[in-house]
């Protein structure tokens, strides 16, 4: 695995000194159903990976070895995947991804804002000396080159850096907005407005932040204790932190463009599957000719765990009929036998069986698709026993009587709305 990365060529002396902190503990309640038994980062996404492999795999990429994952809400699913699949950094070169569950250190309660969830976790950084931490959310699917970010924070000698990306207008409310300089140094900050202003000269972007920050440890220490003692604050980096430090300190944003290792026509690929909708149109988006985002990019490699699996197979059902897929991603043990799949996206262990048609479909690990079933414009969750005969995607008002049908009309599939209660077995 380190053939392409390993510590000599791929680390530097800033990227030695930084201290990688991944926030995996929101809830990620959009995504309905999916996030029932697992935080969002654990969510699986694009065949093989979860969410949290892609900041993971980011940092790894860049050189940043010293990794600390935040964990707080349902984090079970989350702490096996990384226990699992990323112990291959090597300790003795100082590399390490260490998990972080919310244990109640400081405070006898469960982490608050963001900047809360980091201040508990302060005695745990204090014990490794870096000069700079990166904080980091999981729950966006991008590639970035941190790297570059560190660099232009110390370049530019600031106190905190905060990465960048212009969004449409009409999707800015839902971020933190930013306004900057000549210099690109920040001189305003306002978390989520209702109505949020356009950049300068576009008057159809906004300037948002990513939840990225660099900050000095030092400074980060202060600020954290002084947000601590501020009964006013929500302990938040967006709410709280960040405008409070805007006006009085070297604040610079560091625009996403400059660092992205995956465009789409142009653009920076930065997703968001917080919603279904999103979930859904971000996998479909990988069976199309060109995705947008690059899976088979050697150079930025997404690491995961993945249990080790046949290949895909297909084959004629006894009748001789065919199994078969168009446009689609089928991933290792899957069994098509007779049945017909068109561009889907088969997470592991599918079986997809006589008779049966799976269209615009995202299917998660060990799920079985019984004879004659019909399925368009799904997602099924891990595990589901879909019944023989089972038809969905068709009739939006019958679909929506058992399962989860969004705005747009993807239909989410659980086994607990199949009634099928899941004998838990890890
Ligand atoms: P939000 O997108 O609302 O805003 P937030 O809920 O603050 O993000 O979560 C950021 C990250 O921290 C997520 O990865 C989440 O899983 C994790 N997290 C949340 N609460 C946590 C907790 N208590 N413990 C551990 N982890 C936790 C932020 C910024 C905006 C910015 C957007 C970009 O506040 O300014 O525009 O991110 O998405
Ligand atoms: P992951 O691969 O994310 O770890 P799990 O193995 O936890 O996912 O499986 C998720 C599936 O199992 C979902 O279908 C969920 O409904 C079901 N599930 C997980 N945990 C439980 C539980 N404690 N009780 C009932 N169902 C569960």
């Amino acid at each position: 695995m380190k053939q392409h990365f390993n510590s000599g060529t791929a680390r530097n002396s800033i990227t030695r000194n930084i201290i990688a902190l991944i926030l995996a503990g929101g809830r990620g309640t959009r995504l309905k159903q999916l996030t029932d038994w697992r935080a969002k980062p654990a969510v699986p996404f694009g065949g093989k990976f979860r969410i949290i492999d892609f900041p993971l795999s980011n940092c790894v990429n860049s050189g940043v070895r010293q990794i600390c994952v935040v964990t707080q809400y349902k984090a079970q699913s989350l702490i096996r995947h990384i226990q699992r699949g990323w112990s291959f950094l090597d300790g003795r070169f100082n590399e390490y991804v260490e998990l972080l569950p919310a244990q109640q250190q400081i405070k006898e309660t469960w982490y608050q804002g963001t900047a809360d969830a980091v201040f508990q976790n302060l005695d745990y950084l204090r014990r490794h000396h870096a000069d700079y931490v990166l904080i980091l959310g999981g729950d966006h699917v991008y590639k970035m080159n941190y790297r570059k970010l560190l660099a232009e924070h110390v370049e530019k000698n600031a106190e905190l850096t905060v990465a960048c990306v212009e969004v449409p207008l009409e999707e800015a409310s839902a971020f933190g907005i930013i306004a900057v300089d000549d210099n690109w140094r920040v001189v305003d900050f306002i978390e989520k407005p209702d109505d949020p202003p356009a950049m300068p000269g576009h008057p159809d972007k906004a300037l948002v932040s990513m939840g990225i920050y660099v900050f000095n440890t030092d400074f980060l220490f202060d600020q954290l204790i002084r947000d601590h003692h501020d009964e006013n604050s929500a302990h938040d980096f967006g709410k709280d932190l960040i405008p409070y430090l805007v006006p009085r300190n070297r604040v610079y944003a560091h625009r996403f463009m400059d660092s992205c290792v995956n465009m789409a026509a142009g653009i920076p690929y930065w997703r968001d599957v917080g919603t279904v909708d999103a979930y859904w149109e971000a996998n479909i988006d990988l069976t199309t000719v060109t995705p947008d985002l690059d899976l088979y990019d050697k150079n930025w490699p997404i690491w995961t765990y993945q249990e080790q699996l046949p290949p895909a197979k297909f084959v004629f059902d006894d009748d001789k009929r065919r199994g078969q897929a168009f446009d689609s991603m089928v991933s290792g043990g899957c069994i098509i036998s007779g049945g017909t799949v068109r561009r889907s996206l088969l997470f592991s262990n599918v079986q997809v069986r006589s008779f049966s048609s799976v269209e615009d479909a995202v299917i998660l690990p060990n799920v079985d698709i019984g004879r004659n079933a019909r399925l368009k414009r799904v997602v099924v969750e891990k595990n589901c026993k879909i019944p023989e005969g089972l038809e969905v995607g068709f009739d939006a008002i019958a679909d929506s009587k058992k399962f989860h049908v969004t705005d747009k009309g993807i239909t989410l599939i659980t086994p607990e709305m199949l009634g099928q209660r899941i004998h838990y077995l890890e």
